[in-house]
Parts: C-alpha cells; sequence; structure tokens
C-alpha cells in the first residue's frame, strides 16, 4: 500500500468530460495516478538514475523536460557522480513546478541524512514550455512520458533541437506509450494496460472517463515513427531499452 494521496479524479460520473490538464487536483495526486496507470513506471525512474551514471558527463548539463514532480531528476540527481553536471528540470504546470521544488528540497536533507551519497548536483527548476528552451552543453537530455503530449506536427522540431544541444556521444532518453500498427498487437497491449490499471484498483467508469479526457491531449505514436524521428534528428544509434505492455523506453546516442 502506498502512502500517497490516492487518485479519485475521475472516480464520479462527471456531466461534462474536459480535457485532461496537469492543473492542481492532478500535481496532489500524481504520484499515487502514474504508478497505477503506467505499467513499469517505477522500474524507468529507478533505471534512469543508471542511465544518468553512464551518460552524464563532468561540466554538462542534463535535461528532464516534463518533469512534473522530479521523480526522474531525483533518481538521477542520486547517481551522478560528477558535481560539476547540473540538472534543468523543465514543467510548464505552475502546480507541478511547485510541488516539484518542495521535494528536492526535501530529498536534499534525506540524502545528507542517510549518509548514502552527499550529491552535490545543482537542479534549477523551471516552469516553461519544453519548445521554448534552448538545449545547451547536454550530455544526456530525458524525455520520461512527456513527448506525447505535443503535438505531433511539433515532435521533429523539439528532438532536432535537442539533437543540436546535445554533445558528441549524449544521449536522449525517450519514454513514451506506444501505438501499434498492427490491430492483434494494438488490441493485445490495450487489453493487457487495462487490466492493469483494473488490477489496480482503477474502475471502469475511471477508466473510461480518463480515456476520453486524454483522447486529444496524448496522442501515441508507433516505435517505427519514433525511430524515423530519431534518426531524422542525426542520432546515429537507437535502442529500446525498456517495454512493459505499450510503454516503452528508448535511448538514442548522438
Ligand atoms: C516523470 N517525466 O515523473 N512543456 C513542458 N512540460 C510539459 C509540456 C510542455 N509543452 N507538455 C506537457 N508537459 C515525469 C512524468 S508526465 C506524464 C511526465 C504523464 C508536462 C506536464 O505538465 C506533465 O507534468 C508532464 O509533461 C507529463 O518521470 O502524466 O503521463
Amino acid at each position: 500500500m502506498s502512502d500517497k494521496p490516492r487518485d479519485k479524479i475521475y472516480a464520479s460520473p462527471q456531466p461534462m468530460i474536459v480535457d485532461f490538464a496537469f492543473d492542481e487536483k492532478v500535481a496532489g495526486v500524481f504520484p499515487d495516478m502514474i504508478r497505477r496507470s503506467v505499467p513499469g513506471y517505477e522500474t524507468v525512474i529507478s533505471l534512469l538514475g543508471l542511465l544518468a551514471e553512464r551518460y552524464a558527463k563532468p561540466d554538462s548539463r542534463i535535461y528532464d523536460f516534463g518533469s512534473s514532480l522530479g521523480a526522474a531528476t531525483l533518481s538521477m540527481r542520486q547517481r551522478i557522480a560528477h558535481d560539476s553536471c547540473r540538472i534543468i528540470a523543465v514543467d510548464n504546470s505552475t502546480a507541478m513546478t511547485e510541488r516539484c521544488r518542495q521535494f528536492l528540497a526535501q530529498d536534499d536533507s534525506g540524502i545528507k541524512d542517510s549518509g548514502i551519497k552527499d550529491s552535490g548536483v545543482e537542479v534549477d527548476v523551471i516552469c516553461a514550455d519544453i519548445r521554448d528552451i534552448k538545449v545547451e552543453q547536454a550530455s544526456l537530455v530525458v524525455l520520461n512520458f512527456t513527448l506525447q503530449f505535443i503535438p505531433q506536427a511539433e515532435r521533429q522540431a523539439l528532438l532536432d533541437q535537442i539533437y543540436a544541444g546535445l554533445l558528441p556521444g549524449g544521449a536522449l532518453v525517450l519514454s513514451e506509450k506506444l501505438a501499434f500498427d498492427n490491430d492483434n498487437e494494438q488490441q493485445f497491449q490495450s487489453d493487457m494496460h487495462l487490466a492493469f490499471k483494473k488490477a489496480n484498483g482503477y474502475s471502469e467508469l475511471e477508466i473510461s472517463q480518463k480515456r476520453t479526457a486524454l483522447e486529444k491531449v496524448l496522442v501515441p505514436d508507433s516505435f517505427e515513427t519514433h525511430r524515423e524521428r530519431l534518426q531524422q534528428a542525426g542520432f546515429k544509434e537507437v535502442h529500446q531499452w525498456f517495454q512493459c505492455f505499450n510503454f516503452a523506453s528508448l535511448l538514442a546516442v548522438k
């Protein structure tokens, strides 16, 4: 059982379903919501720390785009060995960035008290649209379940500008909900995602109301589309390092 506030946002019938937004209500229950909705989320978060340990270079920047409450930032900060690195966590929801700053402040003391690691990696939390941020001197950029919220027509330009700001050998982690071209696979993966949400205590009503709210907001692409975009941006290596049902994570290296 989790001690996090429980997500009941879509638990009662809503007269009109409005488009999903990362507002105060969502930010308040976000850790519970994402854990119960995205299969493999906690594994991806913890393994991001290992990827950061491998790719973060001294005197470089690490960008966490669509940072929400800073789970990916925290995981990376705990594993990055170079104090001269700086993490730039960016989200355009004020509800998320305000809470993110509080979580980071709490984590700071937690690390020092436990004596696990006194991380000197500084974090800037910025409330902005990731499309307006110029990526510079980056050894690692993380888009952990964020690109899916950017209009499809703007995804290539964002990846191009991330590529331009990465150092040679730098990496992009791209985690996304996937769509599948094969109808049978699409059916299987969606069925399993539905089973996952039900097993985590979401009712049919909650699942269906949230699906309607997300319909125009979260638009998934196929693995092939992601790979083509990354290659077009210039990435020379693209690896899929994680998949759990219809959620996957790719690593692209410059
Ligand atoms: C995690 N990465 O816990 N500019 C900035 N932020 C944006 C934009 C944008 N244009 N569009 C959406 N967001 C996190 C989880 S959640 C995924 C990422 C999910 C932000 C949005 O405000 C939200 O906080 C985040 O992207 C997506 O590892 O909820 O499924």
